[in-house]
């Protein structure tokens, strides 16, 4: 195979999982290069779910290298629980395959405190709807200089140290701004230390990994490109950039070790927590999306919004991220409905417009402009070729291709690996 990087071109929640599960089996090794346990990653294998927040999605296939990349912040009792929950299955979870940067920042108690604390503190039309990890402010720390590393695990007399630090500031607003109560640098030590202690065998140098597994590493992306810091609806985003070219910079690789760019689509759309959402149906056909779909967040259990599919945010996505191919994930949903709406553009001041808005929350005062198209009733979930698809469920596969100029490389019928032709 060639080094592939599997990215969300939605708002997250598109089937990268499963996706990047099943190119694993060519893969050496899978890395991980943003986000954390925010993100929530369904693989089904014969039938069997396993969501994973924080181990790369190539975990369920013995022997494939899994690393997590200095981009990713990484909570480290969640990291251990995932490990204890692999482990319980049968499933190798030891250093020989398993490796952490130790430029990975660490989520840390108080990171979650105040994610929560920030949240409360907005009022109900400026809440990001954040996932309560800490992912926002463990990213604060780094920008900061003040993060904690996982490097730092090896060397308790530091670690110690920089806990201290970090909560020197952080301390002055927890109780002179959100009416908390400080944080003891102590406690915190003392908390952290044996799940610091269990992750020192897993540090090492992930750059060097990514070179020895040379044309077969697989980049796992999470969210997707419209929650990204810089090029999502900011500040409706999360706290790190979800584009390709992050890939490189969040796993220690270069730009030219990009190959294979695979775009995840999901058929319709959906979002989770707030922000604007064009395409976004609050009616009997976004219900049908959010059962038929099932769709709820695989972290929090959430409701997600849904709505039809919307090619002006796959167009910013194809700019933003240069796909070679898309996957399309969750057509079989799409079964039933007699007719299904496509977003070619959008209306916004007067113009019609073929990008999003640039201007912050533009978004939120666009009008999808909708082409129809036929629906088809057949259960497609069984289908393995273009061959055994309806012909309008082909038609709507095509317009997708045409409008946003990528081909479809994969598609996706089903949630278990092999759903998928
Ligand atoms: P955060 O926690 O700071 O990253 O939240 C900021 C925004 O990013 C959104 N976000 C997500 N959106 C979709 N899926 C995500 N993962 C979970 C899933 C979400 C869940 O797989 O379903 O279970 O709720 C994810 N992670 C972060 C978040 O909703 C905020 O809008
Ligand atoms: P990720 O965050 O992009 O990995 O996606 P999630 O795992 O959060 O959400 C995708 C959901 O859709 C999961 O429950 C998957 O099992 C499921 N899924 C993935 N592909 C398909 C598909 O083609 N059809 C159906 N019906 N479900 C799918
Ligand atoms: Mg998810």
């Amino acid at each position: 195979m060639a080094n592939t990087v599997v990215f969300g071109s939605q708002w997250g929640d598109e089937g990268k999982g499963k996706i990047v599960d099943m190119l694993a089996e060519d893969a050496k090794a899978i890395v991980r290069f943003q986000g954390g346990n925010n993100a929530g990653h369904t693989l089904v294998v014969d039938g069997e779910e396993c969501i994973l927040h924080l181990i790369p999605s190539g975990i369920l296939h013995p022997g494939k290298q899994c690393l997590i990349g200095n981009g990713v912040v990484l909570d480290p009792f969640v990291f251990c629980e995932e490990l204890d929950k692999l482990a319980a299955r049968g499933i190798d979870v030891s250093s020989s395959r398993m490796m952490i940067s130790k430029k990975t920042h660490i989520i840390m108690p108080y990171h979650r405190l105040m994610d929560a604390a920030r949240e409360a503190a907005k009022s109900a039309d400026g809440k990001i709807g954040t996932t309560g990890r800490g992912i926002g402010p463990c990213y604060e720390d780094k920008m900061n200089r003040c993060g904690i590393r996982a490097g730092d695990f090896a060397n308790p007399e530091l670690l110690k140290d920089k806990i201290a630090k970090a909560l020197e500031e952080k301390n002055v607003l927890f109780t002179n701004l959100y009416g908390a109560e400080a944080v003891d640098p102590e406690a915190i030590y003392n908390d952290v230390l044996p799940v610091a202690e269990r992750l020192v065998p897993y540090l090492g140098d992930v750059s060097s990994a990514i070179q020895d597994a040379a044309g077969s590493v697989l980049f796992e992306g999470a969210q997707g490109t419209h929650l990204d810091i810089d090029h999502g609806t900011y500040p409706f985003v999360t706290s790190s950039n979800t584009v390709t070219a992050n890939a490189a910079s969040g796993s220690g690789s270069s730009p030219r070790d990009l190959e294979r760019i695979i775009a995840i689509v999901k058929a319709y759309t959906t979002r989770v927590g707030s922000g604007p959402f064009p395409t976004e149906q609050l009616n009997e056909e976004g219900d049908y999306l959010q059962s038929q779909g099932h769709e709820f967040g695989a972290t929090t259990g959430r409701k997600r919004r849904c709505g039809w599919l919307d090619l002006v945010v796959l167009r910013e996505s194809a700019r933003l991220n240069g796909p070679t191919e898309l996957a399309i994930t969750k057509l079989d949903v799409l079964s039933g409905l007699k007719e299904i709406k496509l977003c070619v553009a959008y209306e916004y001041n007067g113009e019609q417009i073929a990008y999003p808005p640039q201007e912050q929350n533009g978004m939120a005062y666009v009008t999808p402009v909708y082409e129809t198209m036929p629906g088809w009733d057949e259960d497609i979930t069984g289908a393995r070729s273009w061959d055994e698809l309806p012909e309008n469920a082909v038609n709507y596969l095509r317009r997708v291709e045409e409008i946003s100029g990528v081909k479809i490389g994969i598609v996706s019928v089903g949630p278990d690996r092999a759903q998928t032709f």
